[in-house]
């Protein structure tokens, strides 16, 4: 017997309301690795401060609660690559005058490179049995992955979204979701970049002009949205 029926829930968003229906949703915390939220990474190889993101951790930690107390699908991302870097092209290796390249070693491994520490999830964040964790060699999601496979069979057509950097791999994968039909909610104070003057611009961009990438909410407004369903049972899909 259904828990729970499909009827969408309405989140305050910006430019709108977004219509979040529990049996086609799925949340998407992308990049939340070391490499980029812990020093020594490829984050701080760039020349970014590390702090800067770690603000997302708390309030994304009760979203991910929330999400998995009702049995509402949930996948991870990483960015990174094989070890011998065969799906690094020469153009992102050499981009950038990192202080440590792109496979080169560090405090917590190899930058960005599968298998290693630093290329893995945070703590705070792991992914749990059965949340599938999407490697990707690219910014978004999509390119190189399975993802749109994985979605497609688990029936999802709306992504909620967070995860780091906003204007980097948050973006690059909102845009391609957005082409590819997928309706994404951005929860605002669950993304982070290393520059507050691109978070508030990734931001306004995604919401702009009716919509035109997608809809932002805070977190807050996320979990107030969920709060009919309470935290009995699993949603029916
Ligand atoms: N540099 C930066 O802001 N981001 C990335 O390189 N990757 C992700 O955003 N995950």
């Amino acid at each position: 017997m259904p828990a729970h029926s499909a009827q969408a829930l309405p989140v305050a968003a910006l430019p709108g309301p977004f219509p979040l229906n529990p049996a086609a949703m799925a949340l998407v915390l992308i990049d939340m690795q070391r490499d980029f939220l812990e020093p020594g990474g490829f984050g701080e190889s760039l020349g970014n401060d590390v702090g800067m993101l770690r603000r997302t951790i708390e309030p994304l930690r009760a979203v991910l609660a929330a999400t998995r107390s009702l049995g509402l699908p949930v996948l991870h991302t990483r960015e990174g690559h094989l070890p011998d870097l065969s799906d690094c092209p020469p153009s992102k290796l050499n981009r950038g005058a990192p202080s440590r390249r792109i496979g080169d070693p560090g405090p917590n491994g190899r930058i960005l490179i599968r298998g290693e520490y630093g290329h893995d999830i945070i703590d705070e964040l792991a992914p749990v049995a059965g949340e599938p964790v999407i490697d990707k060699p690219g910014k978004g999601a999509f390119y190189g992955t399975d993802f749109g496979e994985v979605l497609a069979v688990a029936g999802v057509t709306q992504l909620v979204v967070t995860g780091v950097t906003t204007e980097v791999c948050v973006h690059t994968t909102v845009r391609e979701a957005n082409d590819r039909g997928f309706d994404c909610l951005v929860l605002s104070d669950c993304v982070g970049s290393y520059f507050p003057e691109f978070q508030q611009a990734g931001l306004a961009m995604i919401s702009a002009q009716g919509g035109i990438f997608g809809w932002t909410a805070s977190s807050a407004d996320y979990l107030a949205a969920l709060a009919p369903l309470g935290s009995r049972a699993a949603v029916a899909r």
